[in-house]
């Protein structure tokens, strides 16, 4: 029996990169059978073309789906697009909440001559104990940093479309991703991203080509759960008078006492979280309340039955997404 990691899955098949070699394998029946989900990024026991094992994950991400990885660097533009903290902010957070280290690196830098950006940036960042990195993948600057960052790890990048995701790969990489300025008659037969698939740079670099991860929404966690991904935010938390207070505009809220020192497009991405886990939570009450009212005509007794039914497996499905995957202490 081999070891080996799988790198890209594809229909039916399965390529998992040990000892050098690469391999195609099946699914063994029983893991079929099993249901389990297998991830581009998992470790797995195989053998004769057919993976027997799926190896316990270190962490996940889902859509799209990627085991096992060391830190997500997140790229933005200080300009073309204009840097949003609100995005940055929410790769944050949705880092935080998988329990992954995180990276700030901020890209076309040569389009920006104001020092502000990089002071507002570190003054945010630093404190929060972020390694940050300014780049020009286009005229090399801070490239070197940039591959050093990767060295020795599987990294995912994540960022919105245009801010120079595939211009950093690359600038360290060699490879030739399509960038924004090929034309389409030059795309063909350079690479494109539909899956996530982990490009080797050497035996023990990696990095995770995705498709992106837009829309990224927290519509999966409970509301008065948001604080805990921001730490500058959660550390005034026990000194709140209400136990599931979400320091919006609470009597005793500890947090409002020092809103001073949390820096505001922080707490701005705080509130707009809370209300995406908001909305997930009054979804998830109306499909139950819905179920009842729908069987109410025909049957009162199994309507109520089937409506406590279903809540309770809407609460199991809100409980599971919260605690899924999570190996942080903090939020167990
Ligand atoms: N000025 C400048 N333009 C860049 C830089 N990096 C990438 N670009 C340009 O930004 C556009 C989007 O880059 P691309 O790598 O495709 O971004 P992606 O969508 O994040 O993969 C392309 O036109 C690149 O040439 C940079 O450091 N400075
Ligand atoms: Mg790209
Ligand atoms: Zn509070």
């Amino acid at each position: 029996m081999a070891e080996g990691q799988i790198f890209k899955i594809h229909s039916d098949f399965y390529y998992v990169h040990s000892g050098g070699k690469d391999f195609e394998c099946k699914l063994r029946e029983v893991i079929k059978k099993t249901k389990q989900s297998v991830f581009v990024g998992d470790f797995v026991e195989f053998n004769d073309g057919a993976i027997e094992k799926i190896l316990p994950r270190k962490n996940y991400i889902p859509r799209p789906s990627v085991a096992n990885i060391d830190r997500v660097i997140i790229i933005s533009a200080v300009k073309e697009p204009e840097l949003s903290f609100s995005q940055l902010n929410r790769y944050i957070s949705f880092a935080k909440y998988h329990n992954i280290e995180a990276v700030l690196c901020f890209n076309k830098n040569d389009l920006s001559s104001d020092d502000s950006v990089i002071e507002k940036v570190f003054s945010i960042y630093e404190p929060l104990g972020y390694d940050i990195l300014f780049t020009s993948a286009l005229e090399g600057d801070g490239t070197d940093d940039f591959k050093d960052i990767l060295k020795g790890k599987t990294s995912v990048l994540c960022g919105s479309s245009g801010v120079g995701k595939s211009s950093l790969i690359n600038s360290v990489s060699g490879l030739n991703l399509r960038t924004k300025e090929v034309s389409d008659k030059t795309q063909r037969g350079t690479h494109t991203t539909r899956h996530c698939e982990i490009i080797s740079l050497d035996e023990n670099t990696n990095i995770v080509d995705t498709p992106g991860f837009s829309n990224l929404k927290f519509d999966f966690i409970l509301p008065h759960e948001v604080d805990k991904l921001f730490p500058e935010i959660y550390q005034y938390r026990k000194d709140c008078k209400f136990q599931d207070c979400l320091h919006i505009n609470e009597t005793g809220c500890a947090v409002k006492e020092n809103i001073k020192k949390i820096d505001e497009t922080r707490y701005a991405s705080y509130l707009e979280f809370v209300e995406e886990a908001r909305n997930y939570k009054e979804k998830v009450k109306y499909q139950g309340t819905k179920t009842e009212t729908s069987h109410k005509r025909r049957n009162e007794e199994i309507a109520v039955k089937i409506s406590l039914r279903k809540r309770q497996s809407a609460r199991n499905t809100l409980k599971q997404n919260i605690y899924k995957d999570i190996d942080n202490e903090e939020f167990n």
